[in-house]
């Protein structure tokens, strides 16, 4: 439907110029400035639906269509008050070209990184100058009223097709190059208008322009509505919006999409340099070619350092991150203590220690006796901050680094003792059992009348079959027997 719209429009084009001859300049005009109008409008109503960030791509869009309307208006008013419409004056020039600045600014910064106040700052600084080598290049071909000469008229008309071209391939790139749903469209209209646009203003301006119809009014002129029917076309639908979901995997970029992110700021300072280089080689701006080759060069260094202090930035959080979160993947959120995952680990570390024929190990679980009736008159708060003093108080019991105290699971905890012996470890068992008990944590449900432990203790060199898990269930055994032999004991396996 909206195809057959344009294609209506084009011919409503073609139509005015046969139905009103005498008008066909006007007419023409007409179409010529609402179609680039047009792609503004769409462009502008993409900024009221999308969010801030791409906003900014679209609106810059719009104001390039703005300039190329603006542009065909200047040379209306022109073509309308001087005897010749041949001369395109020097103005519409400077707008069809300086249309080029607010795309160049998009393809260099939209989408790319998180950049800072001053690195948009450093890129606008960079856009204004390109507008203003551009400015000066054109009217190194021109006056106010319109080319030199022909040489000069086939010059700009080179510069449209350098510029026409740089930006069909950068917007092209983008459009490969980009991920997010909202880019890719973005970056699929420009590139679709960009590179139809090229080919369309390739073919009007050597063609028509410098060739079979120089004035506005001939059939040709429909041509150049095309590139700005299908901006508005490409640009009209809402791309699919996917629900973000948390538990999506972050996919990793594809080296292509990684390359063109990291390189496209250098197109705006590539422009820049660009332009002045062809100011120098023209020797006509000789002190503006070298202040652009100075600013190109600086603005880039100076935004490459910024986006590598913003990566060390990043990195030094990351690393800061990850180091948290290995931290957190260990411990116990309620006491603190390593949880199960660190004690598996450390179990099979010191397994490996036992299998060399190095030195024993001994284990001890220590369950809390009657938890559930603590949990049941006190509350589950009120377990929790018990959990946490005998959490604490065992911590502080064992006395040799080497120990490892981790919470096994519920209200059990469980200690490592490397090098301890089955004996050794009983007498550091009921140690540690003995300053639970006196804590004097009350439990009115216990018939100790306070919180008590029980433990079993078990030691490789009694342990048969050849894992860490045989220890452990050992050690189980054990404490089910102190459990089974009235608690508040320490039971060694035998
Ligand atoms: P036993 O002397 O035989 O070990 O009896 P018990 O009641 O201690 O053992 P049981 O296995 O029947 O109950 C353990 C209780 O520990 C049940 C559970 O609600 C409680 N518990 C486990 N983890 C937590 C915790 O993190 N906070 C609190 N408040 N209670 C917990
Ligand atoms: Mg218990
Ligand atoms: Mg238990």
């Amino acid at each position: 439907m909206k195809v057959l719209l344009a294609i209506a429009y084009i011919l409503l084009h073609l139509s005015a110029i046969k139905l009103w001859p005498a008008h066909a300049m006007v007419a023409s005009y007409v179409f010529l400035i609402a179609a680039p109008l047009l792609g503004a409008a769409i462009a502008f109503r993409r900024c009221l639906i999308e969010g801030f960030a791409p906003t900014r791509g679209w609106s810059l869009a719009a104001i390039s269509l703005l300039l190329w309307a603006l542009g065909m208006i200047s040379s209306l008013q022109t073509d309308l008050s001087v005897p010749d419409p041949s001369q395109v004056p020097g103005e519409s020039m400077l707008l069809y070209i300086l249309y080029g600045v607010p795309i160049t600014y998009v393809v260099a910064t939209i989408g790319v990184d998180r950049s800072n106040g001053v690195q948009r700052a450093i890129d606008g600084l960079l856009a204004i100058v390109l507008g203003y080598l551009y400015f000066a290049l054109t009217f190194s071909w021109t006056t106010l009223q319109g080319a030199l000469s022909a040489q000069s008229a086939t010059m700009i008309v080179y510069t449209f097709d350098m510029e026409n071209v740089f930006l069909a391939v950068t917007t092209v790139t983008r459009y490969f190059g980009s991920e997010g749903t909202s880019d890719r469209h973005l970056f699929r209209t420009l590139a679709s208008y960009a590179c139809v646009y090229a080919v369309c203003a390739a073919y009007y301006n050597h063609h028509v322009a410098l060739g079979v119809a120089p004035d506005i009014g001939s059939y040709y002129d429909a041509v150049v509505d095309v590139p700005f029917l299908l901006f508005a076309l490409v640009a009209w639908p809402s791309p699919p919006r996917y629900p973000l979901s948390s538990a999506a995997p972050v996919r990793k970029s594809s080296l292509f999409v990684r390359f063109v992110r990291s390189g496209s700021p250098l197109l705006l300072s590539l422009s820049v340099l660009t332009l002045s280089l062809l100011l120098l080689y023209q020797r006509q701006h000789t002190n503006l070619g070298i202040a652009g080759v100075v600013v190109a060069v600086l603005g880039y260094g100076l935004r490459s350092i910024l986006s590598q202090v913003r990566h060390i930035e990043t990195e030094d959080l990351l690393r800061h991150d990850r180091s948290t979160l290995a931290e957190l993947a260990m411990h116990d959120g309620l006491t603190g203590l390593l949880n199960r995952r660190a004690f598996d680990e450390a179990i099979e570390r010191e397994w490996r220690v036992v299998q060399r024929g190095d030195q024993v190990v001994s284990l001890v679980l220590i369950d809390i006796d009657l938890f559930k009736q603590y949990n049941d008159s006190y509350g589950h708060p009120a377990g929790d901050a018990c959990l946490k003093l005998v959490a604490d108080e065992l911590q502080k019991s064992l006395l040799r680094p080497a120990d490892t105290l981790a919470r096994y699971g519920g209200e059990e905890f469980v200690v490592i003792l490397p090098g301890a012996t089955l004996a050794a470890a009983g007498a550091v068992t009921s140690r540690v059992c003995e300053r639970i008990n006196q804590l004097g944590l009350p439990h009115l449900a216990s018939p100790f009348g306070q919180v008590t432990v029980s433990a079993g203790v078990a030691c490789s060199s009694s342990v048969r079959g050849g894992t860490a898990e045989s220890l452990i269930a050992s050690a189980d055994r054990a404490l089910y027997e102190a459990k089974r032999n009235g608690r508040n004991r320490v039971e060694q396996s035998g």
